[in-house]
């Protein structure tokens, strides 16, 4: 064994704990820690596939200025010398970072050190805007501070658990397995999810409220006036540590004053809403778990503010099972915001606005000037580039071209920039094709550091691998850039010297006044870092600080919580006959956001190889749609082409597209054209949750699929999208024209030269249906398969032949019609990512063993025994094939 450690895993905000190692021939394992407190050994389909990703293909491993690798002493003084330049002229506001959740908290410290406090200029804003500032401004309103104040173990000791906009099936994949198994272990925890489509996490829900997109904070403030009417309101605790409640209680009267007026304008069952108050109303242990539905709206902080009023006003808060919980989404959404890295806040929990506070950072970092007012928030920002109000950016770990709304203003904006500089991982992605200067990053189990997971936990990434080219830490880039600008501060050998110094800056005159308070780990050793077992913070006396608010004092000017009076507001843009349709954007099971690591693991592409919108039949049959077909959606700001799901989840008059998919993996799949770039007023946070759109069929003249061992240049082509399997390529297209030559464009595109070409071919004419095969040998090279409409073979079994070195004769005879030999079988499209187990392969058990249960599949398959994530949908089949 070359090197074995503890670290934790990069994606979700769950924050679980990995072990992982290499041995003597460089093979990678990693495995769940059974020891860290967040997953106690479990790990989803992502994390478990981690390992998979780690390879260099497609890596960015040198310094780029202009398309042009340079040296790193090159890079950095072009990204000093063109900031400084910008700031000699127009100003320190006329530059920008923007930083990402994704940074380690020694990264995102040292960037807001250096842009608040030397450089001058609050424009540093991050991803964080678009993910968690919604909770943030929610929190700082009811707290007086940005405090989580549950632990993931007040989900195991809670009766209820109300999942509003959370599909933490999914996207918080452990946490809803811990769920899970509490479940198990006691029958009495209710599970309530609100949300408008029917997701995987309600396989465990004992109520769904399927609400019309947007009407949380209708729904909150009729449980507010319910809870007032059925005398539960927490006297002693509204009266000694609460202020507010008589002004939210009449302003929740004025919109909600009877069940039936909340059931009306959340299009709900008056009997269903009704039914959820009396469980919330007699359940003292209510955790009331919020994520994007909530946040990603433009009055997400008001629908935070309504579900903690609920929390406030009945004292369900600071006590073991209860309180209002914000899963954070990145690996380090928490941590940005410990150090201030949004442009509204300041390092260590404290306020821009707060001019103590200012002077406070101002003298722990001995810095020539201090910000003084609130920055550009992330849409704002862009929009300030666009209209060249700044003109130098520097994007670090995150692709705005993919992720922000109105994605096709961000390229316009970028391309208008003077100085773009990225940093990335990846050589290719949508926002490094706009970088004037590229910085190489070192990647995830290469880089050391801290994150902060969703219940306040501290913990180290640590290095396992050597670094690759001359990648380098996001940190350390900083420095020198700092350094290089002339600005002295910034002498740091290690990210334990960076931790240090944020450790000391959260208690350097804290004295209790501010709940981030990590102060006694300002003294850790390079080696106590090194060995730093996961903390949740406050770290007072030694201990960590599981929940918080148990002493009833919060840290505003009285010390008492506040209840928001809360008005619903409907989505800013209304659907109308030109866009009659919601748009709602999320996630998919096995991919993490632009798919730059995720899509490495082959397994991983196979539960939803092609960007797509999920739509009720009803709503597709009106406009057209055909399961399987592709689809136009297009909305004020721009337009996607995805194929079309038709599905019983999606409620009637909204639709479902996921974030993944960028220029890189499709033609044209990003939802983010699409999106209005309308924002809370507050926080901030754009509405990615309700855009109106127009869905249209998108007819080609041909339909089709290739697979190829090599990566291919596409001709001819109008649609596509690419995913990598085990050992080979797949593209599904379409085009507009078809070629005058099927053969001769076939083989221009599947091979390098005529020559040597074994070449097997189809060709309908009347049909206008085309197949092609290319051996190498034995070896099956690439296929491909056209027709004039969506009546294509399977690909699975296809896909399996690119693992066979030789195929047998049986094989060939077979690949022109795709189908298996006899007795072989089609596996179907890929449900069980852990395991790899095919939809037909448990459809034909299911039926020929007469399993009844999803223990019966996993016994039978293993399919849903290790990550569990395909549990919800292996008992949907287990339903659908049972009623038939
Ligand atoms: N697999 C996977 N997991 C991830 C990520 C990933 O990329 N892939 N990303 C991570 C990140 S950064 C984040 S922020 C989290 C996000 O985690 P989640 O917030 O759980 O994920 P989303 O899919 O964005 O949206 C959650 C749900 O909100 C619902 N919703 C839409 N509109 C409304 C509404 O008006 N009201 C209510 N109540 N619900 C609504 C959607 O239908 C969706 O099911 O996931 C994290 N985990
Ligand atoms: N329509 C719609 N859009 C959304 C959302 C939605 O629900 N709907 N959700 C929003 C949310 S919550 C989020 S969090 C964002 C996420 O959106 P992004 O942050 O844009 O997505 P990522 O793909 O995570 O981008 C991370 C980038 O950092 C790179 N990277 C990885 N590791 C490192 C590293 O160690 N250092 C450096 N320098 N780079 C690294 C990766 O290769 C990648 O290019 O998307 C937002 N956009
Ligand atoms: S739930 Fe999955 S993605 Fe999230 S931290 Fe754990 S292993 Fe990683
Ligand atoms: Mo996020």
């Amino acid at each position: 064994m070359k090197k074995c450690v503890k670290t934790v895993c990069p994606y979700c905000g769950v924050g679980c704990g990995v072990d992982a190692s290499i041995d003597s021939d460089d093979v990678i394992t990693v495995a769940g820690d059974v020891e860290h407190p967040a997953n106690y050994g479990r790990l989803c389909s992502k994390g478990a596939a981690l390992a998979e990703t780690l390879g260099l293909d497609g890596r960015l491993l040198k310094p780029e200025i202009a398309g042009q690798t340079v040296s790193w002493d090159d890079a950095l003084s072009r990204v000093a010398n063109g900031f400084r330049d910008v700031i000699d002229k127009h100003g320190p506001d006329a530059v920008a970072f923007y930083a990402s959740g994704q940074l380690l908290t020694e990264d995102y410290y040292l960037a807001n050190k250096l842009m608040k406090g030397f450089i001058g200029s609050a424009n540093i804003d991050t991803n964080s805007r678009l993910c968690m500032s919604s909770s943030v401004s929610g929190h700082q309103r009811a707290f007086g501070s940005d405090t989580v104040p549950c632990c993931y173990e007040d989900l195991e000791r809670a009766k209820l658990v109300v999942l509003t906009g959370s599909n933490a099936a999914w996207c918080h994949p452990v946490l809803y397995q811990r769920l899970v198994s509490a479940k198990e272990e006691n029958g009495d925890l209710q599970i309530v999810v609100v949300d408008p489509r029917k997701t995987a996490s309600c396989d465990i829900a004992d109520m769904h409220l399927s609400l019309k997109p947007g009407s949380d904070a209708m729904l909150f403030n009729g449980l507010l006036v319910y809870l007032d009417q059925k005398g539960e309101r927490n006297e002693q605790f509204v009266s000694r540590c609460t202020e507010g409640h008589q002004e939210a209680l009449t302003a929740a009267k004025e919109c909600a004053a009877s069940v039936e007026v909340v059931a009306d304008y959340c299009g709900l069952p008056v009997a269903d809403v009704a039914e959820f108050y009396r469980l919330f109303a007699r359940t003292e242990r209510v955790v009331s778990v919020y994520s994007q539905g909530i946040n990603q709206s433009s009055s997400g902080a008001d629908k935070v503010n309504a579900i903690i009023n609920c929390h406030l006003f009945s004292g369900r808060i600071g006590r073991p099972g209860m309180g209002p919980f914000s899963f954070t989404g990145q690996p380090n959404a928490m941590g940005g915001r410990e150090v201030g890295g949004l442009a509204n806040m300041l390092a260590a929990h404290m306020d821009i606005d707060n001019s103590d506070h200012r002077n406070l950072v101002q003298t722990y970092w001995n810095s020539p000037v201090m910000a003084d007012h609130p920055g550009l928030k992330a849409v704002d920002l862009f929009n300030a580039i666009d209209a060249g109000d700044v003109k130098a950016v520097w994007i670090m770990a995150t692709n705005p071209v993919v992720s922000l709304p109105d994605a096709n203003h961000v390229r316009a904006a970028l391309e208008k920039c003077d100085l773009v500089v990225v940093s990335d991982i990846m050589a290719k992605t949508d926002t490094t094709e706009f970088a004037d200067v590229l910085l190489p990053a070192l990647g995830w189990g290469e880089k050391d550091g801290t994150v902060t997971n969703s219940e306040r936990r501290i913990s180290r990434q640590r290095a396992f691998l050597p670094a690759p080219g001359e990648a380098k830490a996001d940190w350390w880039m900083v420095s020198e850039v700092a350094k290089r600008m002339g600005f002295s501060g910034f002498e740091f050998a290690s990210a334990r010297d960076v931790f240090v110094e944020h450790a000391g800056l959260s208690g350097f005159e804290n004295s209790g006044q501010r709940d981030f308070d990590i102060a006694e780990l300002s003294i850790l050793s390079q080696d106590d870092y090194d060995c730093l077992a996961p903390v949740q913070w406050p770290v007072i006396d030694g201990k960590g600080t599981a929940r918080m608010f148990m002493d009833g004092k919060f840290f505003t000017a009285s010390g008492k919580a506040r209840l928001l009076p809360i008005t619903p507001r409907a989505p800013k843009n209304a659907t109308s006959d030109d866009y009659p349709l919601t748009l709602n954007s999320g996630r998919v099971r096995d991919q993490w956001h632009t798919m730059t690591r995720t899509a490495k693991a082959a397994r991983l592409n196979e539960h939803s190889p092609e960007p797509y919108v999920e739509i009720h039949s009803l709503d597709a049959s009106e406009n057209c749609l055909v399961e399987g077909a592709l689809a136009k959606v297009s909305s004020r700001w721009g337009k996607s082409i995805v194929r079309v799901r038709i599905s019983k989840e999606q409620q009637r008059g909204s639709v479902f597209v996921p974030i993944h998919w960028s220029r890189q993996f499709a033609s044209q799949g990003g939802v983010g054209p699409l999106v209005n770039p309308v924002v809370d007023p507050l926080s901030g946070q754009p509405e990615f949750k309700q855009t109106p759109v127009l869905v249209t069929a998108y007819e080609p003249a041909w339909y089709g699929f290739l697979l190829s061992r090599r990566a291919l240049q596409l001709k001819g082509v109008t649609y596509w999208a690419r995913a990598e399997g085990d050992g080979f390529y797949r593209y599904e297209i379409a085009g507009e024209q078809a070629p005058e030559d099927w053969a001769a464009w076939a083989r221009g595109m599947l091979c390098e030269s005529n020559n040597d070409v074994n070449w097997v071919e189809y060709l309908d004419v009347a049909e206008r249906r085309y197949r092609g095969i290319r051996m190498l040998g034995e070896r099956l090279e690439s296929c491909l398969f056209i027709a004039p409409d969506t009546q294509l073979p399977a690909r699975s079994w296809l896909a399996g032949l690119f693992k066979q070195e030789a195929l047998n004769k049986q094989a060939r005879a077979n690949l022109l019609t795709a189908a298996p030999p006899q007795g072989e079988e089609d596996t179907g499209r890929i449900v069980c990512a852990c395991f790899s187990v095919g939809l037909n392969t448990i459809v034909s058990a299911i039926k020929a063993q007469r399993l009844v249960s999803t223990d019966d599949i996993g016994k039978a398959l293993k399919a849903g025994t290790n990550c569990g994530s395909c549990v919800p949908e292996l008992r949907g089949l287990l339903d659908s094939l049972s009623s038939l």
